[in-house]
This record gives C-alpha cells, structure tokens and sequence, in this order.
C-alpha cells in the first residue's frame, strides 16, 4: 500500500476534553483515511503545558502508523506553520458569574489572534474549523484577521446539531439514521439555531408526513437546540465524544465530499443566499466534493422556517455587533 505526503493538522485546545476525544482518532486515521500519513500540530495554552505533554507521550504509546510526526506547543506560529487543516476547538469556557457578552470578547480577542496566526503561518490554502463557542462569531473574527486566506476555506462547526436532528429524527420514526436524507440546521450554533425537517426524507418519504407536526415543532425543534445544555445537566460536562466526531464528520465530508443524494451543515460565510445578508457566518445546507463545500441553492423556505432562520440570524448579527471593533481587515 502506498502512503501518501503527511497531511498538517492542528488542533488547538488539544488538552481540553474534545482534544483529548479527537487526537487519538485522528491519530488512528479516521479523520482523512487510512492511507494518509498525519502530522499534528498540538497547541495550547501555557497552563495546560503539562497535561499536554502527556497527551504526548499517550500518543506515543499507541505507535500509531499513521502519525507521522508530532508538534505539541504554546506558540502559535509554530503550531500554525505549513499546516493543512486548523482545527480551531480550544476557547475560554463561560465561568460563573460570566455573562455571555463578556465570553464573546475574552473569546474573539484569542480567535483574532489565532486569525493572524494563521495568516502568518499556515498554507495559503489551508482549510479552517471553528469549533471553540460562540463558534460562528468566532469564525467571523478569524478571517476578519486572515486577509490572504480563502474565506470559502474558513467555517465554523453545526455538524453535531445536524447529526443529533439525523439521530433523533431516526428514532422517532423507528427507522436508522443512515436512511435519513435532507435535514438542515440554519444559523447560529446555539439554542437559536432552526433544525429545519421541511426538505428531510426517512426511507425516502417526506419526514413532515411522517411525524406530528405538534412533535416537530413542540418537542424535535427544542430537543435539538437544546441537546447540548441537557447532556451538561447529565454527565456534568459538556459534549466531547460527540463533538469529536461531528468534527471527524465535518472534515472527512469537506474532504472528500457528500453522497450524491444528501446534504450537510456547515456554518459558513453567509453572501446573500437564502436572504442571508453578508457579514456573518450562518449555518446552511451544503453539498461538497474535492474540498470545496456549495450552498444547496433554491429550496422552498415556509413562513414557519422563514422566521426561525430570521431570529437565528439577528442573533448573529448582534453578537457580530459586540466584537465589531475587533474584526480585522479583512471584513472590517
Ligand atoms: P475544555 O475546557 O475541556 O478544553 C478547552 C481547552 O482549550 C483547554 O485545554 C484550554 O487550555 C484550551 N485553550 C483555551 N484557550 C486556548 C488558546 N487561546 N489556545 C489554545 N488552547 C486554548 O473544553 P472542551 O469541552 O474541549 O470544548 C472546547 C470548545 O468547544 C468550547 O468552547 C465549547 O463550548 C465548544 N463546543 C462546541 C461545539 C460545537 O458543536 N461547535 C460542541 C461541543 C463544545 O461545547
């Protein structure tokens, strides 16, 4: 078998709880296949130097024949250099006694950082996820600082919202979430967001003619956007093993594409579409092939949708309002 050139994939946050979820299964060659040799590039914070270090040494021990190499560090432009992918997981989390608007600042102040970091180090045409929350402002504010990047290369992570509406839709109609087709989450990654069911089929037929409509709109909407906050309630932290794999998802579809017959989520720089006005990364449906991701164009938008898709993005756009004197020259 021949292996191909290492890839550059660096993962910020790498000590934290989805870092820790997702390196080894990078390591093991499930975010770009089997045959593709991987460098990762580990960055985090001084304070978590060491925790990181044993991260290290743990993917050491699994001798992982498609981890080439290893850069485990604080400095950004070393974590950044040459790099394919940047996986953007790692943001303050929202401490007691915080408000949400001051989280917005501390996190887009790191997300500029990260912005000009890559501008400076990575690939012209490396490929960025944001996962680290509030990810699609955070997304907004690293391009802002990356003005030579391609910002059809930048997005900001709602696969795990997506792939929760797949699941729970599934099991309500009694059928497996590999028959489901079509679903879409618009907006922001956020308990705004609009899991929208109107385009979705189960088995081939239309998944509104198959559920409550009180069920759609009473219980699979809340669930969805609230999914992340209850599994907090549970387990007493947030979601990681999910996240991680809705991020493997995310790439690994980016990558090498969506069947012909589905669509994904990704929230990407909104342009016009759908009455989405510019300026703000919004969560749309999406096909992709070669590493390149397209908007679903022309699908009917009710009345019902119309104004969940609206409220999802004045949030947006006022969370957009609160970091405005951080965004860089690029959107400025
Ligand atoms: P943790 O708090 O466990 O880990 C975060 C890690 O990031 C820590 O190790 C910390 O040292 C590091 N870090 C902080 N600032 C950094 C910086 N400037 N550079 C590099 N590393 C830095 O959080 P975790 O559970 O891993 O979640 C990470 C982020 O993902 C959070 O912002 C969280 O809200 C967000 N999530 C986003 C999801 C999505 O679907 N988009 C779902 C899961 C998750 O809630």
């Amino acid at each position: 078998m021949t292996l191909r050139t290492p890839v550059r994939v660096a993962l910020t946050g790498a000590a934290g709880n989805i870092g820790y979820a997702l390196a080894f299964r990078i390591a093991a060659g499930d975010l770009l296949g089997s045959r593709q040799p991987v460098i990762l590039h580990l960055i985090e914070v001084e304070a978590a130097r060491r925790p990181l270090d044993a991260l290290v040494m743990e993917l050491d021990d699994c001798a992982a024949p498609l981890l080439h190499d290893i850069v485990a560090t604080t400095d950004l432009d070393e974590g950044f250099g040459d790099v394919d992918w940047a996986l953007l997981v790692g943001a303050r989390p929202r401490r007691q006694g915080m408000e949400r608007s001051d989280l917005l600042r501390v996190n887009a102040r790191i997300f500029a950082t990260q912005g000009q970091a890559l501008e400076r180090a990575a690939k012209r045409q490396v490929r960025v996820v944001v996962v680290g929350n509030p990810a699609n402002t955070n997304a907004l504010i690293a391009l802002s600082h990356a003005p030579h990047l391609n910002p059809h290369h930048f997005s900001a992570m709602t696969r795990l919202d997506h792939n929760r509406a797949v699941s729970l839709l599934a099991r309500h109609t009694g059928h497996h979430a590999h028959q489901v087709r079509g679903v879409t989450i618009w907006g922001n990654h956020s308990t705004t967001q609009y899991p929208d069911l109107h385009h979705a089929t189960v088995a081939g037929r239309p998944a509104l003619e198959l559920v409550e409509w009180a069920w759609y709109t009473q219980t699979f909407i809340p669930e969805v956007q609230q999914r992340g906050a209850k599994v907090i309630e549970m387990r007493g932290a947030s979601s990681a093993g999910s996240a991680a794999n809705a991020l493997i998802d995310h790439v690994q579809t980016w990558a090498y594409g969506t069947p012909h017959d589905d669509w994904t989520s990704m929230a990407v720089l909104a342009e016009g579409s759908y009455g989405i006005a510019g300026g703000v990364f919004y969560s749309f449906p999406v096909t992709c092939a070669l590493g390149e991701y397209e908007l679903v164009r022309g699908l009917e938008i009710s009345s019902f949708s119309r104004e969940r898709m609206e409220a999802t993005d004045r949030e947006l756009r006022r969370e957009r309002d609160q970091v405005r004197d951080l965004l860089g020259p690029a959107l400025g």
